[in-house]
């Protein structure tokens, strides 16, 4: 079986690509990564050097250069984590998001549909049913959820999710779909939450709350997450949807406070700031499909999961530490300062 795994030198796909190498030595892993300001490839060096394993600096939007890789490799599946996956990037400037997430995407299954494959798997998230309100915690997101989305990011993911139904429905592409709720662990990129306000911690500078801080999101060990996709793209159907969620939800203030308390930092540090725009109040995820059609459930509590990735953060700081030294300077003056 041989795999191209898009997206890998990110968060989730390199924590994919570990993931299916241990429980699937046998198979050849193929890592297609752009090496956006998101991609590191560093990450992958622990498998590099693998037999089994593939590197290749790809745009998934260039059609030349995904046609010839499906032509030497002739993938059996393809797994695609490539985007843009960055909220407040998208509301600064949407173009590349539609670029990547939306016409990379066609580009992919266009390559699928041309040189045959067993299965395409999409890898979308929870944000495109939008949000549920605070007050009516009984309110979770199915498959069934009508999509409504709030953000550049999130519309350019239905958009690929919509595409990925109709290269089912018109083409029949075997194509599977997962949605996933907000991951965390080891290797995330310092400008989501948790691992921003653990640097930030660390160096004892402000941790900016967007808002008031409640806004919920239901967090998820990423692998777990993994575990489900190796699940989905074995076991589940074509045309399917599965939703992925930890059951855990949270809000942003007291995911902020609890690393504080773990890393013996003063909540003085929180630092409330203008509010995203369109920010959404709360995800929660209903997995009951992924249970009970593949007996798919999260392993890990939030709080070992947390624990683990606090003392990931800490033993790894060169990984880390390089990239907010970088161009994520820049990126965290304009996104931050004046806020
Ligand atoms: P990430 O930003 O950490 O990594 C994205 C990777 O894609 C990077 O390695 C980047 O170099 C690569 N990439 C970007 N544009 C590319 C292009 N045009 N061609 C080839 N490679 C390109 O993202 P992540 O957090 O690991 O998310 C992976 C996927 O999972 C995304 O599709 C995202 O929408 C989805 N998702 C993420 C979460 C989450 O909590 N992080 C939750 C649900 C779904
Ligand atoms: O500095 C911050 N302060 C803050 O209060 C940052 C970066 C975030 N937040 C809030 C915004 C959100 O309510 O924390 C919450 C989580 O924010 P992000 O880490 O940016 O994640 P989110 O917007 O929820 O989206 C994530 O989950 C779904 C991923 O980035 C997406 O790729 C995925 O689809």
């Amino acid at each position: 079986m041989t795999i191209i795994v898009t997206g890998g030198a990110g968060f989730i796909g390199s924590n994919f690509i570990f993931y299916m190498m241990e429980a699937h030595p046998e198979y050849k892993i193929i890592c297609l990564d752009k090496l956006t300001y998101a991609g590191n490839l560093s990450t992958l060096k622990s498998v590099m050097f693998k037999p089994n394993f593939r590197f290749v600096k790809l745009d998934i939007c260039d059609r030349e250069g995904v046609y010839h890789l499906f032509e030497e490799e002739k993938p059996d599946m393809v797994v695609n984590f490539a985007a843009e996956s960055h909220v407040d990037r998208s509301i600064e400037d949407p173009s590349i998001f539609l670029q990547t997430n939306i016409i990379g995407t066609s580009v992919l299954m266009d390559a699928c549909r041309k040189y045959g494959i067993v299965r395409y798997h999409q890898v979308s998230t929870d944000e495109v049913y939008g949000d549920l309100p605070l007050d009516r915690p009984d309110l979770l997101f199915t498959e069934e959820t009508p999509i409504r989305t709030s953000s550049p990011y999130s519309s350019s993911k239905a958009s690929a999710d919509l595409l990925a139904m109709a290269y089912h429905r018109t083409y029949g592409l075997p194509v599977s779909i997962s949605r996933c709720s907000n991951n965390y662990g080891p290797y995330q990129f310092p400008e989501k939450l948790i691992p921003l306000m653990i640097a930030n911690c660390l160096s004892n500078k402000p941790l900016p709350v967007y808002g008031k801080g409640l806004n919920v999101r239901d967090w998820l060990y990423v692998e777990d997450h993994c575990k489900a996709i190796d699940l989905v793209i074995h076991k589940g159907n074509v045309g399917e949807v599965y939703n992925i969620g930890g059951h855990n939800e949270m809000q942003n203030i007291e995911i902020v406070k609890l690393i504080c308390k773990d890393l013996d930092k003063p909540e003085s540090l929180i630092t409330y700031v203008t509010d995203r725009k369109g920010h959404d109040m709360r995800y929660a995820i209903d997995p009951t499909k992924i249970h009970n059609e593949l007996g798919w459930l999260p392993e890990t509590k939030f709080a070992d999961g947390i624990e683990k990735t606090i003392k990931w953060y800490l033993d790894n700081r060169s990984w880390w530490g390089e990239i907010i030294s970088g161009e994520y300077q820049k990126y965290y003056e304009k996104m931050y300062s004046n806020r």
